[in-house]
């Protein structure tokens, strides 16, 4: 870093170590670098399709097998990413400090898997590997469902390498998040069915636009809002800050008299009513700058 980055960083450090109540707000970037692709710019297509296309209730209705290969490989993914030394330098940090609080928009499952304390964790936008029905009158819900696929329908196609070349008769999964790679049609009965009701279909237990977030993580967030009044710090991590009402707390924090901290590979991507003076702006990739910065 320059004379004057190092200058931000000492600023910054000096104001954590003085912090107690902390928020950070998480976003796609965080998992970047551990090959997981964001939503918005490059990236953000799959196939033919914008991701935040598919992630709507309307879109599930017209075509769920579409959109279940598109969680389906998700899931997939996620299992196969490891959570990288950000997701483990916030861990550490959220066990130091008794009043720390992730607030995630991620839905990869890796902060759990990074050990980041479990009661000081919100998952703004559920979980990929919970799974509930999509019928409006079942409330069935089931938790960490890692069977991956799913059901055999959404098995990630392979194709066999040229044995010539390989010792082995390896088998090479398929990039079906490129339009080229060519994926059945799947309808209802190729779907996860609800167990609970036997009719439904199973779906994806994220918060798709237009659905509510989970009433007991606002409440929660709520509480830790109401508790003693002021909040020190806000760190917005690898978020473009778009996606309401998530990027509503930085400013719910900045009411409470909290500092804002962005760490972001884009420097135009900082919150809606962007950065006051006192705020820090740390440009880089956060898989690489959170743990230097945090140490
Ligand atoms: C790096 C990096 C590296 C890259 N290092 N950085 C107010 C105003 C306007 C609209 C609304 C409003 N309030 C509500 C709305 C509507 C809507 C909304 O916000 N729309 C906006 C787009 C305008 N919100 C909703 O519909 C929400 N629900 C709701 O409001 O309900 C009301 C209600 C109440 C009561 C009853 C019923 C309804 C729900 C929002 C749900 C969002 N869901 C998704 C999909 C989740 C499932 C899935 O994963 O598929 O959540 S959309 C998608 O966006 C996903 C993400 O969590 C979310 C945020 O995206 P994120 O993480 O910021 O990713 P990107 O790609 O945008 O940014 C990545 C950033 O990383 C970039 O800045 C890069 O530069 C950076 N980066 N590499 C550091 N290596």
């Amino acid at each position: 870093p320059s004379v004057a980055q190092q200058a931000e960083i000492e600023s910054f450090q000096d104001h954590l170590s003085k912090s107690t109540r902390i928020l950070a707000l998480l976003g796609a970037g965080l998992s970047a670098s551990s090959g997981l692709p964001t939503f918005r710019g490059a990236g953000g297509l799959w196939r033919t399709h914008d991701a935040t296309d598919l992630a709507t209730p309307e879109a599930f209705s017209r075509n769920p097998g579409l959109v279940w290969q598109f969680y389906s490989y998700r899931r997939h993914m996620a299992l196969k990413a490891k959570p990288n030394p950000a997701h483990y330098a916030l861990a550490e940090l959220a066990r130091q400090k008794d009043g720390f609080l992730t607030l995630s928009q991620n839905v990869d499952g890796l902060s759990p898997r990074a050990k980041h304390p479990e009661d000081r964790l919100k998952l703004l936008h559920g979980s990929l590997f919970d799974v509930k029905c999509f019928e409006f009158f079942c409330n069935y819900v089931e938790r960490n469902n890692y069977t991956d696929p799913i059901v055999p329908a959404l098995a990630i196609p392979t194709s066999e390498e040229d044995p010539t070349t390989t010792s082995a008769l390896a088998v090479r999964e398929l990039d079906i998040s490129d339009e080229r790679v060519y994926i059945p049609e799947l309808d209802y009965e190729h779907l996860p069915k609800c167990p609970k009701c036997k009719r439904g279909l199973l779906r994806p237990g994220v918060v798709w636009f237009g659905e509510a977030l989970p009433s007991g993580v606002l409440s929660d967030i709520d509480d830790w809002m109401k508790q003693k009044g002021k909040v020190d710090l806000i760190m917005v991590i690898g978020t473009s800050a778009k996606v309401y009402p998530a990027a509503g707390y930085v400013d719910a924090a900045r009411a409470k008299g909290a500092r804002v901290a962005v760490f972001n590979m884009d420097p135009n991507d900082v919150p809606a009513s962007g950065l006051y003076e006192g705020d820090w702006f740390f440009q880089g990739d956060a898989a690489q700058i959170l743990p230097e910065i945090l140490k």
